[in-house]
């Protein structure tokens, strides 16, 4: 956040143009011309602290993705994760000293309120990374195209997250046994800004919400969140779609039934209980549609970046990531021949359960000319990428083809 140079709602300081000045490295011509609610798009708030190269799909709201060869660190950096976020950041001025967690809902023994401190004091502090993948990643290779944001490949992250379990403080607040189900609730704010709409309210079933890793969390690669990833308090559930993992935390509600908040219904976050023909309406009911839970495999190619150039003769260092959901990866392969043979790449165990998995391979090409390399991975069930695009579905989610990189030997 650039709030020296600007407020939370973009107001430019007189005073700070020329601060800004010196962090354009030039003269802004005509900066006496600025609206007074003008935010310079180089320090837009929501790209502050981004790559240059992250791809701004929407500001209002923030929706940004990572090009996958800016994927290539085995815990990604904050400044090349990418944003997803369906309303608009808190306006407000967050103060973590005094923000709070509340657990409340049908099925708690009692309603329990923690402060940050009281958190950090009370439950021992776990580190995990994590896999977030929006449910939508992918989405933009669908025919006929859905609504939703139109996401490439890069709406993915494993990032090391800091704090608390919720298992913890679900025990410490005391459950009723009818407790089946938890639902989020966030500070941000819903596109039109009406206090009284919930942009996005979703959870989880309490068996997953119990499990070691999920975290309440207030720490991303060893700082405080950032603004746009939660700060100051964050639900964080890897393996899911990442719109279980609730950013802005103030509430959790333990419920006895399917949590109903915003996004829990529809066709939001889930796929049909059975294949319908591409473009196909389908009633948006409980009995057609079933919620996404464990996200299926997945694997990129970090490096190199589509388009390498190689001498021919010479051999090509690749490598990536892979992921599984719930599941472990147990193999990835690559193709140079679309698919026709494949060959094992070196894979590495995950750190922890829920975080991805490096490969690397070493490829030769036969001859001079144009080819492109496609990865694979397998589950430890035995379940493979397709190398097509998967089950059309309305919300355009979960599509898991085989990411694929072009290369020229020369
Ligand atoms: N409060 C709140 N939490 C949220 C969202 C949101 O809009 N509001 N978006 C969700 C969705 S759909 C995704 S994919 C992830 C994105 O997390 P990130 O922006 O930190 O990468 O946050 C989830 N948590
Ligand atoms: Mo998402």
């Amino acid at each position: 956040m650039n709030s020296h140079i600007h407020n939370r709602r973009g107001f430019l300081k007189k005073s700070a143009l020329t601060t800004l000045a010196g962090m354009v490295g030039t003269e802004i011509v005509f900066a006496k011309n600025m609206p007074p609610h003008h935010v310079p798009l180089a320090f837009d708030e929501g790209l502050a602290g981004k790559h240059p190269d992250m791809v701004v799909l929407s500001d209002k709201p923030w929706n940004v993705e990572t090009p996958p060869h800016l994927l290539d660190d085995a815990i990604t950096p904050i400044e090349r994760m990418f944003i997803r976020n369906n309303g608009l950041v808190p306006e407000e001025k967050i103060d973590p000293s005094t923000w709070t967690l509340t657990i409340k809902g049908e099925s708690v023994k009692q309603t329990k309120t923690y402060k940050i401190s009281d958190l950090k004091a009370k439950f021992k502090t776990y580190t995990y990374q994590l896999v977030l993948e929006c449910g939508g990643n992918g989405r933009s290779g669908y025919v006929p195209q859905t609504s939703g944001n139109q996401w490439d490949q890069g709406a993915v992250s494993c990032a090391e997250w800091t704090g608390v379990r919720l298992k913890d403080i679900l025990n410490d607040v005391g459950l009723k046994d009818d407790a089946v189900y938890i639902g989020y609730y966030g500070k941000d704010l819903h596109p039109s800004r009406d206090p009284s709409k919930v942009v996005i309210s979703r959870g989880v079933p309490i068996k997953k919400a119990m499990e070691d890793e999920t975290l309440i969390a207030w720490s991303l690669n060893g700082k405080d969140l950032p603004l746009m990833h939660g700060f100051p308090l964050r639900l964080v559930v890897g393996g899911w779609p990442a719109s279980v993992s609730g950013k802005w935390l103030h509430t959790i509600a333990v419920r006895n039934k399917e949590h109903d908040g915003a996004k829990m219904d529809g066709h939001s976050y889930r796929v049909p209980r059975q294949a319908v023909m591409p473009g196909e309406k389908l009633a948006e009911t409980p009995e057609n549609f079933r919620i996404i839970e464990s996200m299926p495999v997945k694997s990129l190619i970090t490096f190199p970046k589509t388009g390498a150039m190689i001498d021919v003769g010479k051999s090509l260092s690749l490598r990536g990531h892979a992921w599984a959901g719930d599941l472990a990866v147990k193999d990835v392969f690559t193709s140079i021949d679309y698919g026709a043979t494949w060959q094992k790449t070196t894979l590495q165990t995950p750190k922890n359960r829920l975080a991805w998995q490096q490969w690397a391979a070493q490829v030769q090409f036969p001859q001079k000319g144009y080819y492109e390399v496609w990865v694979r991975a397998v589950d430890s069930q035995g379940v493979s990428q397709p190398m097509v695009i998967p089950a059309w579905n309305p919300g355009g989610y979960l599509n898991n083809a085989c990411h694929r990189i072009a290369v020229k030997v020369v």
